[in-house]
């Protein structure tokens, strides 16, 4: 089978990228320690307690968002659409059915919620990037193969987080990040939305111009008044006009809605490893074939940790046998190394166990790597993890990915 690797930096037409968000995060963790408000209107945000005279909503719960409250509302106009039942209850007039509860936003705990999920998108992707406290994007074009596998490897992964977490995950996958992302937000709560290749341009043409990535509310109203309503609008929209009306970003959000995209899922955090995995079309015990495998594999991320100028003590192999059964074997060397005949001996021999044994998918790993130092400068900008750090990097085009330039998420920073 050919390999569907592509090369760091071309243009990505075979990826398969997964976008994750959680359902109304800050209220589902609130619900986790707090049971009683499942299935309630929760408000999670500052200064509605009385005396309080600011604030503003971090987040509502589906339930809450019927009432008419949502994300950066002054809190003054989403306590007048959904009073507290704490003082529905004290006064007449007011209907506890009506009313909801309040909580305020605790950092600390949604982090360490955050960070179980987290540890989820890891295990089954190797190439993460995250983007805020409960989204991000995972590169699964080495994982999964698009079809049915693909849509178990999605339904798993929502599973898990609801199993292992407790909250629900909405999840987006296309061969473009942008696309991906609009997916996600598509079929919200608990959605799982997939857009094969070829279907990127069909399934945004008939969407509101808002939903197209990088697109925020001013941006759209100035869109519509220029009689674009639609993302296929946009699509279609003459390139000069919307370059002179909104510059760079005028040229982007043209090319999302065309469903043009060719932006590589790349980590934020220093990578812990390098791997590359490939499946057999059929399971094979052709023992050329899989020694011929592994060897592709051992240079590809030989040739990827060689790029980024990135040292390695530990290789590893991993062996997927019939019916899905998954087998690592790892050798760790005396020092760090950067050498890919190296790799692809020490996975020869690592492999040596399984040969001629039926295999569906092998994978080459590197990791405990050290970085060297003409990486450093790149590496620092990698280490930024929050998304304000990033709104500040020169990475402008990933500050856009979460923060639209209309600055509808400012409430972060306020809070
Ligand atoms: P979002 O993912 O935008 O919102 P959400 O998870 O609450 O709801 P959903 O994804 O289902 O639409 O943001 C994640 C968290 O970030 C959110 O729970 C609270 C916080 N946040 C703010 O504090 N202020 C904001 O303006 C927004 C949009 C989010
Ligand atoms: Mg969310």
């Amino acid at each position: 089978m050919a390999q569907r690797g592509r090369l760091p930096g071309s243009s990505q037409p075979d990826q398969i990228v997964c976008h994750a968000d959680i359902d109304c995060f800050y209220a589902a963790c609130e619900r986790l320690r707090e049971p009683a408000l499942v299935a309630e209107p929760v408000v999670v945000g500052m200064g509605y307690e009385p005396g309080a005279t600011n604030g503003a909503v971090a987040t509502a719960s589906y339930e809450a968002r019927e009432f008419g409250v949502e994300s950066a509302q002054a809190i003054s106009e989403a306590l007048e659409r959904l009073p507290r039942k704490i003082e529905a209850a004290k006064r007449d007039g007011l209907s506890i059915e009506e009313a909801g509860f309040y909580r305020p936003v605790d950092m600390a705990y949604y982090e360490s919620v955050a960070s179980d999920i987290r540890d989820i998108f890891h295990e089954r992707a190797d190439t993460v990037r995250e983007v805020s406290i409960d989204e991000a994007y995972l590169d699964l074009t080495d994982c999964v193969e698009w079809g049915e596998e693909l849509r178990r490897f999605a339904r798993e992964m929502k599973a898990e987080i609801a199993d292992e977490v407790g909250v629900t995950a909405s999840l987006g996958i296309a061969p473009t990040m942008s696309a991906a992302k609009v997916a996600s937000d598509h079929d919200k709560p608990d959605g799982l939305v997939v857009v094969e290749p070829g279907e990127v341009r069909s399934f945004l043409s008939d969407l509101d111009v808002s939903a197209v990535h990088g697109v925020g509310p001013v941006t759209a109203d100035e869109l519509r008044e220029m009689g674009i309503e639609t993302a296929g609008d946009l699509a279609a929209a003459d390139l000069g006009k919307l370059e002179s009306a909104f510059g760079e970003r005028g040229v982007r959000v043209h090319r999302y809605a065309r469903g043009e995209d060719d932006r590589a899922v790349e980590p934020k955090g220093k990578p812990k490893s390098f791997s590359r995995e490939s499946a057999f079309t059929e399971p094979t015990s052709a023992v050329d074939e899989q020694y011929e495998r592994l060897d592709t594999l051992a240079t590809a991320v030989a040739e990827r940790a060689s790029k980024r100028d990135v040292l390695y003590q530990t290789i590893a192999v991993k062996v997927v046998t019939p019916p899905f059964d998954v087998h690592t074997r790892a050798r760790s060397l005396p020092g760090p190394v950067a050498d890919a005949d190296l790799v692809g001996e020490v996975a020869t021999d690592l492999f040596g166990e399984f040969e001629g044994e039926s295999v569906r998918k092998l994978g080459v790993r590197v990791s405990k790597l050290s970085f060297g130092s003409e990486t450093q400068p790149s590496l620092a900008a990698w280490s930024q993890t929050d998304a304000e750090t990033d709104e500040q990097s020169s990475k402008g085009i990933d500050s856009e990915l979460t923060d639209p330039p209309d600055g509808q998420r400012s409430l972060r920073d306020f809070l």
